[in-house]
């Protein structure tokens, strides 16, 4: 019996790859974390900003609670069943006026994972919409697997790489309108992209990249992982990352430091340049 989602929702989601304006918080509830991330990015610039935007639920305790919120645990819960666990974080912001984009990709190409399928929620902060520059997916994609990436290093291509899915029909894609406090939940194998910013609102979303399943394992990198929901990982190599206690805990920001670098080492393997996100 799933806990949130409907049996309809379950199945367009294993159709199409995502599901999308589920209802986390109120709005009100979603400005408030927002006033919180900007108060981080305020007080403590080093610990995060655009090119340090990864994994910061393991600085900030506002994020770490958003990564164990019972509605997106238990969404996910339906999706993956009982036991699973939290590899990544990456705050996606895009500003004002800005002419950040992602290119179109299918974010397990460059895991490292033995196996795709795992999900990712996005949890928008502000409004996602054309104007802010939402994500959009194309459905079914991910029935057809890992398709060629060409790495662009694009300057305001906001993924790492600036990796790029070519030819793909645009007339297909369904854009995701998220409210603040609305997430949408995407497979690994969905291709999707989103637009540059031409608003005057910030657009924040904040990914959380992702859940998996305990018998997903990391084959170019370490085997690190914040156990979240079920029974815990087994495998004698396996790192358990620790939450925070209270914001910049030095244990947690240890971690973070450690999963960032093999976040990254494993994100860049083998490409021919690296950047500092
Ligand atoms: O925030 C965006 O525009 C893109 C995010 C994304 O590609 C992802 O969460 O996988």
């Amino acid at each position: 019996m799933p806990k949130i989602l409907s049996t309809q929702q379950i199945q367009e989601y294993d159709t199409k790859g995502f599901i999308s304006s589920i209802d986390v918080m109120s709005e009100d509830e979603a400005a408030l974390y927002h006033e919180k991330l900007l108060a981080a990015e305020r007080d403590h610039p080093e610990h995060i900003h655009a090119e340090n935007r990864n994994n910061a639920h393991l600085s900030f305790c506002f994020l770490d609670e958003l990564a164990h919120h019972p509605v997106i645990l238990d969404v996910v819960e339906d999706l993956l069943g009982p036991d699973f666990s939290l590899w990544a974080s990456v705050l996606f912001i895009k500003e004002p006026n800005t002419s950040h984009f992602v290119s179109w990709h299918q974010d397990a190409t460059y895991m490292g994972m033995n196996k795709n399928t795992f999900l990712t929620p996005w949890i928008a902060l502000t409004p996602s919409n054309l104007d802010t520059g939402c994500m959009s997916m194309i459905p079914g994609s991910h029935k057809q697997h890992i398709v060629e990436h060409e790495d662009t290093f694009g300057k305001d291509n906001i993924l790492t790489r600036g990796q790029r899915v070519n030819d793909v029909d645009e007339s297909q894609a369904e854009h995701l309108i998220l409210k603040p406090g609305q997430m949408s939940v995407h497979h690994c194998e969905v291709i999707h992209g989103s637009q540059p910013n031409h608003s005057n609102t910030r657009r924040v979303g904040f990914a959380l990249q992702s859940y998996m399943q305990n018998d997903v394992r990391q084959e170019i990198g370490k085997n690190q992982w914040m156990p979240v929901r079920g029974k815990p990982r087994t495998e004698a190599d396996n790192i358990d990352i620790r939450r925070p206690r209270f914001d910049l805990d030095p244990i947690s920001q240890a971690d973070r430091d450690a999963a960032s670098e093999n976040y990254s080492d494993i994100l860049y393997h083998g490409a021919k340049q690296k950047r500092a996100y």
